[in-house]
C-alpha cells in the first residue's frame, strides 16, 4: 500500500521544524556572552537562527526537489500544464510569514523592553528640556550651534573641558537621559563618561578623575555610561556583551551593563562618522573586583605636589 502524501508531506515538515530548531539552538554564530544582557538576547538569537534555518531548508529543499522532480524529459517538447490561482493556498502562504513577523516583531520589542531600552527616545518634552539644559551648561555659541545641528570640532573645541556627561563633584547631571536602562535604579551602578568624536572614544571616571582610552570595569557591578558625542553620531557597540547604542551630539545616552566574564573586548565604532569610521575602536577590559580597584589606584592621577610634599617620592 502506498504511503499518502499528506502523511510524506507532515512528516518532512515536522522533520524539518525539529532540524531548524536543532541546528538554532547548536550551532553557535555568536561570540562568547560577556555581559548580563547577553544570554536574553542570545535566546531572542536562536529563536531567529530557528527560523531562517526553517525557511532556508525548506525553501531551498523544495526548489531543488522540483528542478529534479519536475524536469523537461526527454523528448517532451510539449508546454507545461497552465495552473492559474490557487486560493486557498494563497491564503496559507500570506498567513504563515504574517504570523511568523508578527511573533518575531513583538518578542524582539520585549527582548529590548527587558534590556531597558525602551526609555522614549522620541519624547519632545524631554528633548526640550535637555537643549535648555544645554544651553545652560555651554557656551552660548556652542549651545546655539548644537540646537542648529551644525556641531563641527571647532565648536567641540570651545566647550569647556570637564563638560562631560556628569559634573564630576556627585551632582546628577541636569540633563535628560536616553537610551539602554536610562529608566532604571542606577544606585551603586559605576559612574563612566564617555565621550565620542573623529575619531576615538574617550573614558573618564568621575569620582578617580581618570582619562582612559580603554574602558575597565569591574566583573558583576552595574556600569552606567553616559554617552555624548563632539561632532557627529556614533555608535558604541560591544559585540560580546550584545549591546549597542548611539552616542549623538545634543542628545546624551546611557548604556547600562553588567560584565560577566573577565577579558579584554573590543569596542567598535557602528555607526559610519567619518573617513577612518572603521579605526574608530577601542578596548573594555572586564576584572575581577580586586584587579579593578588596583587599576584605579595605579591610574588615579596624584593630587598635585604642593610646597610642604615638594620632597615627596617621584610617582613611576
Ligand atoms: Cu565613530
Amino acid at each position: 500500500m502506498p504511503i499518502p502524501s499528506a502523511l510524506i508531506t507532515l512528516l518532512l515538515g515536522m522533520a524539518l521544524v525539529l532540524a531548524g530548531l536543532w541546528v538554532g539552538y547548536n550551532v553557535s554564530l555568536l561570540p562568547v556572552d560577556a555581559s548580563s544582557n547577553a544570554p536574553v538576547y542570545d535566546a531572542l538569537f536562536r529563536v531567529l537562527f530557528s527560523i531562517g534555518t526553517i525557511l532556508f531548508i525548506g525553501i531551498v529543499g523544495l526548489l531543488l526537489f522540483s528542478l529534479v522532480r519536475f524536469r523537461r524529459r526527454e523528448g517532451d517538447l510539449a508546454d507545461g500544464a497552465a495552473i492559474e490561482g490557487n486560493l486557498p493556498l494563497e491564503i496559507v502562504w500570506t498567513a504563515i510569514p504574517a504570523v511568523v513577523v508578527l511573533f518575531v516583531g513583538i518578542y524582539s520589542y520585549d527582548i529590548y523592553e527587558r534590556m531597558g531600552g525602551m526609555t522614549p527616545l522620541n519624547d519632545h518634552s524631554a528633548m526640550h528640556a535637555n537643549h535648555s539644559a544645554l544651553g545652560s551648561a555651554e557656551q552660548p555659541g556652542t549651545a546655539a550651534a548644537i540646537q542648529a545641528g551644525s556641531v563641527s570640532i571647532q565648536a567641540a573645541a570651545v566647550a569647556p573641558t570637564g563638560d562631560g556627561p556628569s559634573t564630576g563633584d556627585g551632582k546628577p547631571p541636569s540633563r535628560v537621559w536616553a537610551g539602554i536602562g536610562a529608566g532604571s535604579d542606577q544606585q551603586g551602578a559605576l559612574s563612566v563618561d564617555l565621550t565620542a568624536m573623529q575619531f576615538a572614544f574617550i573614558f573618564h571616571y568621575p569620582q578617580a578623575n581618570i582619562i582612559s582610552g580603554e574602558l575597565h570595569v569591574p566583573i558583576d557591578r552595574q556600569v552606567a555610561l553616559r554617552m555624548e558625542a563632539r561632532d557627529v553620531i556614533h555608535a558604541f557597540w560591544v559585540p560580546q556583551f550584545r549591546l549597542k547604542q548611539d552616542v549623538i551630539p545634543g542628545q546624551p545616552t546611557l548604556l547600562n551593563f553588567t560584565a560577566t566574564r573577565p577579558g579584554t573586548y573590543p569596542i567598535v565604532c557602528a555607526e559610519l562618522c567619518g573617513p577612518y569610521h572603521g579605526g574608530m575602536r577601542s578596548s573594555v577590559v572586564v576584572h575581577e573586583p580586586a584587579d579593578f580597584e588596583a587599576w584605579l589606584s595605579k591610574n588615579t592621577p596624584a593630587p598635585p605636589p604642593t610646597v610642604a610634599s615638594s620632597n615627596s617620592t617621584p610617582t613611576a
